[in-house]
């Protein structure tokens, strides 16, 4: 074991020689002569094995994207990218796979394993006060992160592993998606609705049927003629298609994608050195090589082919990669069920013969079967398996920064892994629509953060089986505080668009979308400060309270510094309890035009809380800042915004805003309004600074005190003082 500093913060111990995943940004550090690693007992054979003694009161943070609760003690995980759609709560891996996780206890500190293959995290599973990290190698690296809280100690990892993706603006407008869509008649149709039913909306999805046949990058003709021309009438309109993009690419000869990857070497390869060949939508697929950088660049290029037809965004699907059947795991269980045949099975073989069938997907023996050329190394994919879905999105995001080097385009993956961070988001993949998902939803999300995924979202109603009514409202309710805001569903399920029920629930899904749209100002400040500054959006109560009740708080939620979320997530509830850390006040929003604001004291309470209304609490001497709804986000009117403020004594807000589709930001070019508003002698003093290209004339202020008095007034851009810089 080999023992680096890399900076203050951050020590590294480098096991065997590990290959360079690209996860981490700072590289190198100082060697350290030392045998041991900080809180850990180390054992090493042929995997490496790290032993901690946790605290009995110790909570356990992060791992991103996983089953149970924000606090991931009593859990084993494993780290394992896998294409699973039934997320029951035995579920060890999810598509993710994020190593990343923070101890808060007496010891406090974070972990991250920078290690390619399968890692198992043991958080006091077998013995509940025993974590056991399992590294299934020999060449690894393990980080241990020092920091005087939790949340110092995700900066910190957040600088190792680099900033967040950050997507267009319109990509925090709503999403519209099902599985499928089938033409683009049926597409013009739903825009049909959104705009009968005035309901808000930025992007309609294309799922596979788009493709002919299911080839990537070939658009059938059939079901959507004269596609360039269908994308900008479709753009006129206001929306714009976001297609699905799949790993495996068709065995067809004539179909270039095939034959260029063929010719050029760029699949990868079986134990022969022929193209490994597994079954997945479109039928017999190679798996083009992502792990080797031309393989990369080559099928990078290609979204060009879907950009040149005006396209700006792209899901990448099944790059665990999911594995429907290979032809050698299918004639396994083909010649058991043969030698079966007429005989008088015993429930042993019987379920034998089942398990051979069930195990047939996604199966280990494939897994090891295959190999990439990791420029010029040749690896196991096994071993390697969690960069795959990273690779392909990365391939996707070098593909469009060649294209278009200035713009942002939205990109997201099921499959990912830490690093992959820096060039995309992530959806969470195949859930339900189980009120279990909703919850699981909330739980999740400032998991992932943590792990520097910032612009994540779930299905909201959920993928798999039929919603109600109750639930999409619910789930949507919380999704329009997820960064990713997009409604998708399964082939053969209910539908589930915001008319597909009565007119009751069209009435309310209608205001819940547009508080969205409402909510853009603070949202958007928030999720860009978070990028900017390498911090989270989402944030547990305990990374901000220190009090035990704000610890078991797993499903309350802090979103950027100023409000507390607390989403109603059970059926036929009309009210939930809830847990204040401090007096707050309440503002349960239905039609925002409409504003009503409850003090709620600290501590236990519970809050009625309708069917229409969404709970929003603004924290103690904080301030929310808002607008109007518009019918997209490019239609967004910031001339005149709301300033929504609950003061003791002193509250400050910093307002951020860019030009939403470049990345000139990082040149400084966004704009900043400073807001603080203090309490003298009575009354409420208000100072406004501004930076940059301010498009807001007039601010408009509700300032409530701890005794629930308003008072309110507003401000012109006039009067705003120009900040230092
Ligand atoms: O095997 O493209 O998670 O969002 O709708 C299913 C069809 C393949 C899985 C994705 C889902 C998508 C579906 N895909």
């Amino acid at each position: 074991m080999k023992v680096f500093e890399i900076n203050k913060e951050i020590f590294k111990y480098s096991f065997g020689s590990p290959i360079d995943t690209s996860s981490v940004v700072v590289k190198g550090g100082t060697p350290v002569e030392s045998k041991v690693m900080e809180h850990f007992e180390v054992s090493r054979g042929n995997s490496v094995m790290l032993k901690f003694a946790m605290d009995s009161k110790a909570a356990v943070y992060g791992l991103g994207e996983n089953q149970r609760g924000m606090n991931k003690r009593g859990g084993l995980y494993h780290s394992y990218c896998s294409d699973d759609a039934v997320h029951t709560p035995d579920k060890k891996s999810l598509y993710g796979a994020h190593n990343f996780l923070l101890m808060d206890g007496p010891e406090h500190f974070g972990v991250f394993i920078d290690f390619p293959g399968r890692v198992i995290f043991d958080v006091g599973f077998k013995n509940k006060d025993i974590l056991e990290i399992t590294i299934c190698g020999s060449n690894a690296e393990v980080y241990i992160v020092k920091g005087n809280n939790s949340r110092s100690i995700v900066r910190s990892f957040i600088r190792l592993v680099g900033a967040s993706y950050v997507p267009p603006k319109w990509a925090f407008g709503y999403q519209q998606s099902r599985w499928g869509y089938a033409d683009s008649e049926e597409i013009k149709a739903l825009i049909g609705s959104f705009l009968y039913h005035d309901i808000p909306c930025d992007a309609i999805y294309l799922d596979i049927d788009y493709m002919e046949n299911f080839k990537d990058f070939t658009i059938n003709g059939n079901s959507f003629p004269e596609f360039s021309h269908f994308v900008s009438s479709i753009r006129e309109k206001g929306y714009r298609l976001v297609p699905i993009i799949d790993a495996g690419v068709k065995i067809e000869k004539g179909y270039d994608i095939y034959e260029e990857g063929i010719e050029k070497g760029y699949f990868c390869k079986d134990g022969n050195k022929k193209p490994f060949v597994a079954a997945v939508w479109p039928g017999k697929v190679h798996f083009p090589d992502f792990l080797n950088s031309d393989a990369r660049n080559w099928f990078g290029s290609k979204y060009k082919l879907l950009t040149d037809c005006g396209i700006e965004g792209f899901w990448n699907d099944m790059n665990e990669p999911a594995i429907f059947y290979s032809e050698k795991g299918l004639n396994c269980a083909i010649e058991k069920a043969k030698a079966s045949e007429g005989k008088n099975l015993g429930v042993d073989d019987f379920f034998g013969l089942m398990d051979a069938f069930n195990g047939v997907s996604n199966s280990p023996e494939d897994y090891s079967s295959f190999y990439h050329d990791f420029d010029g190394t040749i690896l196991e994919h096994d071993t390697v398996h969690n960069l795959y879905g990273f690779y392909m999105t990365k391939a996707a995001a070098e593909g469009l920064k060649a294209i278009d080097p200035g713009k942002r385009f939205l990109l997201f993956s099921r499959a990912s892994c830490i690093g992959m961070h820096r060039y995309s988001g992530i959806w969470t993949g195949d859930n339900h629509s189980w009120w279990e998902h909703l919850l699981l939803n909330i739980k999740m999300m400032p998991s992932i953060n943590m792990c520097g995924f910032l612009y994540c979202g779930a299905d909201t109603g959920g993928f798999g089986g039929d919603v109600n009514s109750e639930l999409l409202i619910r789930w949507m309710q919380f999704s329009i505080f997820t960064p990713l805001f997009r409604n998708h569903s399964a082939l053969g399920t209910r539908r589930q668009e915001p008319f597909a029920f009565d007119e009751d629930t069209t009435g309310i899904l209608r205001n819940v979308i547009r508080l969205r749209y409402v909510l853009m100002p603070y949202l958007y400040s928030e999720y860009m400060k978070a990028a900017i500054k390498g911090d989270m959006y989402f944030i547990p109560l305990s990374f901000e309270y220190g009090d035990e009740a704000s610890k078991g708080a797993e499903d309350q939620l802090l979103l950027g510094d100023s409000i507390m979320l607390c989403p109603v997530y059970t059926e036929n509830a009309r009210g939930r309890y809830v847990w204040l850390p401090e007096d707050m006040l309440l503002w349960k929003a239905f039609d925002y035009e409409k504003r009503e604001y409850e003090v709620v004291k600290m501590g236990h309470q519970y809050i009625e809380v309708g069917l229409a209304e969404t709970p929003v609490f603004i924290k103690k001497n904080s301030i929310l800042v808002i607008g109007r709804h518009a019918r997209n986000i490019d239609s967004l009117d910031s001339r005149e915004l709301q300033i929504i403020a609950f003061v003791e004594d002193k509250a400050e807000y910093e307002l951020y805003d860019d030009d939403g589709c470049t990345y000139d930001y990082r040149k400084g070019a966004f704009s900043e309004i400073n807001i603080m508003i203090e309490k003298r002698e009575g009354t409420f003093a208000i100072e406004v600074r501004a930076k940059g290209d301010i498009r807001t004339k007039r601010l408009s202020f509700v300032i409530i005190d701890m005794n629930g008095k308003i008072t309110e007034s507003a401000i012109n851009s006039s009067n705003f003082k120009s900040s230092g810089s």
